[in-house]
C-alpha cells in the first residue's frame, strides 16, 4: 500500500544541533531519565479528531487543509483511509497510542443502529492495524456535544429521550474501548452546563450527570473494563458555565456522588488556563488527591479567551508539567495531543511539524524537570519553609495533639510572632531559569 506520507521520512532523534526539520531535537525514546526511558515517561497519543479531522475551519472561514486523503468525506471509504493514514502517521513518529470519539471514527448515520454497525466494522479494521503495528488505544469517548440534540447537554439535558440517546452512545463507546483494549474512558462535559439559571435546575442536572456516570461505570465494569474513567475539566466553551469547571470542582463532584474510586482526571493544559489556573495548578490538585490520570497535551494563548488547542511549545509549561508528573510517579494514562495546526499551517508537512514540536517540547520539559529534582534546591527550600512545624508546638499541630485552647495560650504568652520566613520567589525563579537555560 502506498504511503500517504511517502515524502516524509521516519522521524528519528538527531539532537539539538540538527537542522533537519523532520527530526527530533530532544525526544530520544531510548534515553533514560531517572531510571526510565523517555518512551516510558512519555506515552504520546494522537487525537483522531484533530489530526485526521480538523482542517483549519474557524468561525469565519472554511477548511484550509485537505483532510479528505483522496476520498469522499463522510463515507466508510474515507473512515477506512483515515485508519490507514493515522497508523502510518503514528508509525512515522513513533507514537504508540491514539484517542478517539465515536463520530471521529465513522460518519454518524441517522439511525444509531447503523452508526453502531459502522463502529463495529471500523473497529475490526483498527484492531487489525493495532495487531500489525503494536500501536494501542489510550482512551475512547462519545461525542455528546456536536449533534444539535445535545444543545442542552447529555447528562444535563432536559429531555429524557436525549439522555437515553447519550446512554446508547456511551454504551457503544465503552464496548469499542474494551474491544480495542483502551486504558481509559473520558467524559468531557462540553455541554454539561448552562447558559442561564432562568431556565435551569442546576441540582437536578448535576444529579442526572452523576446517575449517567454511575450507570456507565456499572456497565463498563460488567463488560470487563478495568481502566480508569476520566473527567476532563473545562470551565467554559461551548457552554457559559460548565459543571466540570476545574480539577477541584470535578473531584468534589466525584466524591459527592461516590464516583471517586472509578474516576481520575484528564487534565488539559488549555482548559486549566481558561479556568484561570496554570496547567501546573490543576495537575497538582489532581495529584494531591490521587487523581492524576492522563493529560491532554496542548497549550492556549494568554491573549485569547478561548480554547486554541495549540501544539505545546512553551518549555516552561511542559517543565512544570513534567515536574508534577515525575513527583506523582508518572501517569496511568498518557499524553494525548489534543492539538491542531494553526489555520495557515495547512500542509502535510505541518501535520508532522506540529507533533515534532509537541513531542520535543515535552521531552525537553522532562529533561529539565528531572534536572530540577536532581538539583534539589527547590525541594529543599519548600521543606525548610515549613520547618516550624517540625518540632515544638508546630509538631503538635501536625500530629493532632493539641487544641485551640492550647494554641491560644501559647500565642498569648508569646507576644507578637516574628514574620514568616521570606518566600524568596525571585531567587527561586532565577534557579529555575539557570536550569532551563544552561
Ligand atoms: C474539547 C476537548 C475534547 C475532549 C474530548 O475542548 O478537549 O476534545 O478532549 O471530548
Ligand atoms: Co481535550
Amino acid at each position: 500500500m502506498a504511503s500517504y506520507f511517502e515524502n516524509i521520512p521516519r522521524i528519528t532523534y538527531k539532537g539539538a544541533d540538527s537542522k533537519d526539520p523532520f527530526s527530533f531535537k530532544y525526544y530520544n525514546p531510548d534515553r533514560v531519565i531517572m531510571g526510565k526511558s523517555m518512551r516510558e515517561h512519555l506515552p504520546f497519543a494522537m487525537a483522531w479528531w484533530h489530526n485526521l479531522g480538523a482542517a483549519g475551519t474557524d468561525m469565519f472561514g472554511r477548511d484550509t487543509a485537505d483532510k479528505s486523503f483522496g476520498e469522499v468525506k463522510n463515507t466508510m471509504a474515507h473512515a477506512k483511509t483515515k485508519v490507514d493514514v493515522g497508523f502510518d502517521f503514528m508509525q512515522k513518529l513513533g507514537i504508540e497510542y491514539f484517542c478517539w470519539h465515536d463520530v471521529d471514527l465513522v460518519p454518524e448515520a441517522d439511525d444509531i443502529k447503523e452508526t453502531n454497525r459502522r463502529l463495529d466494522e471500523i473497529s475490526d479494521y483498527i484492531l487489525e492495524k493495532m495487531n500489525q503495528t503494536g500501536i494501542k488505544c489510550l482512551w475512547g469517548t462519545a461525542n455528546m456535544f456536536s449533534n444539535p440534540r445535545f444543545m442542552n447537554g447529555a447528562g444535563s439535558t432536559n429531555s429524557a429521550d436525549v439522555y437515553c440517546f447519550a446512554a446508547a452512545q456511551i454504551k457503544k463507546a465503552l464496548d469499542i474501548t474494551v474491544k480495542l483494549g483502551g486504558k481509559g474512558y473520558v467524559f468531557w462535559g462540553g455541554r454539561e452546563g448552562y447558559e442561564t439559571l432562568l431556565n435551569t435546575d442546576m441540582k437536578f442536572e448535576q444529579e442526572n450527570i452523576a446517575r449517567l456516570m454511575k450507570m456507565a461505570v456499572e456497565y463498563g465494569r460488567s463488560i470487563g473494563f478495568t481502566g480508569d474513567f476520566y473527567i476532563e475539566p473545562k470551565p467554559k466553551e461551548p457552554m457559559k458555565h460548565q459543571y466540570d469547571f476545574d480539577a477541584a470542582t470535578a473531584i468534589g463532584f466525584l466524591r459527592q456522588y461516590g464516583l471517586d474510586k472509578d474516576f481520575k482526571m484528564n487534565i488539559e493544559a488549555n482548559h486549566a488556563t481558561l479556568a484561570g489556573h496554570t496547567f501546573q495548578h490543576d495537575l497538582r490538585v489532581s495529584a494531591i488527591n490521587g487523581m492524576l490520570g492522563s493529560i491532554d497535551a496542548n497549550q492556549g494563548d494568554y491573549l485569547l479567551g478561548w480554547d486554541t488547542d495549540e501544539f505545546p511549545y512553551s518549555v516552561y509549561e511542559t517543565t512544570m508539567c513534567m515536574y508534577e508528573v515525575l513527583k506523582a510517579g508518572g501517569l496511568t494514562g498518557g499524553f494525548n495531543f489534543d492539538a491542531k495546526n494553526r489555520r495557515p499551517s495547512y500542509t502535510v508537512e505541518d501535520m508532522f511539524h506540529g507533533f515534532i514540536l509537541g513531542m520535543d517540547t515535552f521531552a525537553l520539559g522532562l529533561i529539565k524537570a528531572a534536572e530540577i529534582i536532581e538539583d534539589g534546591r527547590l525541594d529543599e527550600f519548600i521543606a525548610n519553609r515549613y520547618a516550624s512545624f517540625n518540632d515544638g508546638i508546630g509538631k503538635k499541630i501536625v500530629s493532632g495533639e493539641t487544641s485551640l485552647k492550647e494554641l491560644a495560650d501559647y500565642a498569648e504568652n508569646m507576644g507578637a510572632p516574628a514574620l514568616p520566613s521570606s518566600g524568596h520567589q525571585e531567587y527561586l525563579q532565577s534557579i529555575l531559569n539557570s536550569i532551563l537555560f544552561k
